[in-house]
């Protein structure tokens, strides 16, 4: 079949909208319906060239929600209609990593999605004959894609596309940092680096998990606004700070009778590598944990001095929140339609597939959280 898409032609170029080939699914894989997509950091950092491992022509795209239309040989978890989110962590349920419950990093076809191809070693997309990469196995970019069936989240069907499509990685991996892989106690300490799409998500989780410390640090002054609506109690613009940050924010946090400061829990979502030392040595000495969202530059390193780990603060990453896809994503979407968690606000801008490039642009210049593009 022809569908209508955004190619990545070659890096450092916009995407060029175009009718691409699409075969059907073959056996373990579903053809969806894209009905909307976010536009996130990796799609640009792929874009611009900057990922080594970026493959070109590709159709990008990981954050997107559509409707099944049909399903190959020995499909059972999914059936035509059912309203799904792809999943760029897939959950096999089967692998050694998924039945050892310690991590959502599901190993199925992990090898296979880097390489830019299906399980099976081929592309479902061509251009004039010649293949197309997908994309962290979503390619959600395109009106249609093929998927593996480990890589689609069944969801509930009164759910709004143009909203959880954000639940496909932003929403996720911010409310998923802190449930899932801090797990952030009520009543806890906390400091979120970086209010963007994915800071401000990990605020509305600590707001969720009790926090009673929500502090916000960023270098826009515009972003304190952003950061009250979901539940930040304190502001911090290093930029109009006169000492030193990590000094402040341990001051900040002075509680109990030793009074030695420093948060329980703090949050990267700068992918600054300098950020992150100073969120790991804003931790409380003892047990403070520093969570690494941020995605930073090909062959950056972090440094700290050893003493802040021999003395207990723990350094920790974490891809895609933790999040379990096909278990943990559905049970967003409910938080979502039960209004326990917010999402409207923060996708600040909508467009048409023919516009999509200027989504990019919003991004670059800061002056969105999320665009959205309806189909
Ligand atoms: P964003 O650009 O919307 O937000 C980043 C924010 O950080 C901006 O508000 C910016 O002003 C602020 N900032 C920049 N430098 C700063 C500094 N020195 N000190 C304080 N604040 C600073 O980006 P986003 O969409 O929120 O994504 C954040 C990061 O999370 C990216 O690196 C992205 O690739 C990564 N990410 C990781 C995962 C994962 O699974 N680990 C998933 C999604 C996104
Ligand atoms: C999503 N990300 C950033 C912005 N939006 C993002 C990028 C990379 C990862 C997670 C989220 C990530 C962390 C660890 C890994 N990845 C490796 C996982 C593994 O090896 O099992 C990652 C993922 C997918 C891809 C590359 C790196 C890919 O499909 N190309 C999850
Ligand atoms: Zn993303």
């Amino acid at each position: 079949m022809k569908t209508r898409a955004a190619v990545a032609l070659e890096k450092g170029k916009p995407l060029t909208i175009m009718d691409v080939e699409l075969d059907g699914p073959k056996a373990g894989e579903v053809l969806v319906e894209v009905k909307a997509t976010g536009i996130c950091h990796t799609d640009d950092f792929t874009l611009s060239g900057a990922d080594p491992e970026g493959l070109f022509p590709a159709i990008l795209g990981h954050e997107g929600a559509g409707i099944v239309i049909d399903v190959g040989p020995g499909v059972a978890s999914v059936r035509k209609g059912d309203h799904v989110i792809p999943l760029y962590t897939p959950e096999c349920r089967q692998c050694p990593s998924c039945l050892s419950r310690k991590t959502n990093l599901c190993t199925a076809i992990r090898a296979t999605q880097g390489q830019g191809v299906m399980p099976d070693g081929t592309s479902r997309f061509s251009l004039d004959g010649k293949k197309l990469h997908h994309y962290m196995g979503t390619s959600t970019f395109s009106n249609f894609t093929v998927l593996p069936e480990i890589a689609v989240a069944k969801v509930r069907e009164d759910a709004p596309f143009d909203k959880v499509c954000y639940i496909g990685c932003g929403v996720t991996t911010g409310i998923g940092a802190v449930l899932n892989t801090a797990k952030v106690e009520p009543g806890s300490t906390s400091v979120v680096f970086g209010l963007g799409g994915i800071g401000l998500n990990v605020i509305q989780g600590l707001r969720l998990a009790g926090a009673d410390m929500i502090i916000g640090v960023d270098i826009n002054a515009a972003k304190k606004q952003w950061g009250e609506r979901f539940g930040m109690t304190h502001f911090v613009n290093p930029k109009e700070l006169g000492g030193d940050l990590v000094a402040h924010l341990v001051n900040i946090t002075k509680r109990g009778a030793d009074q030695i400061g420093g948060a329980d829990y703090t949050f990267d979502c700068t992918g600054n590598v300098s950020v992150m030392r100073q969120a790991l040595e804003a931790c409380h000495r003892g047990w403070g944990q520093s969570i690494i969202i941020g995605v930073a530059p090909a062959g950056a390193e972090i440094a700290t001095r050893p003493f802040q780990l021999v003395t207990g603060r723990v350094w920790k990453g974490t891809a895609f929140g933790g999040a379990r896809g096909r278990t943990d994503v559905p049970k967003i979407v409910d938080w979502y339609m039960d209004g326990k968690i917010d999402i409207d606000p923060m996708i600040t801008h909508t467009m048409a597939l023919a516009d999509i490039n200027k989504g990019f642009e919003l991004m670059h210049k800061g002056e969105s959280i999320r665009s959205v593009v309806i189909y």
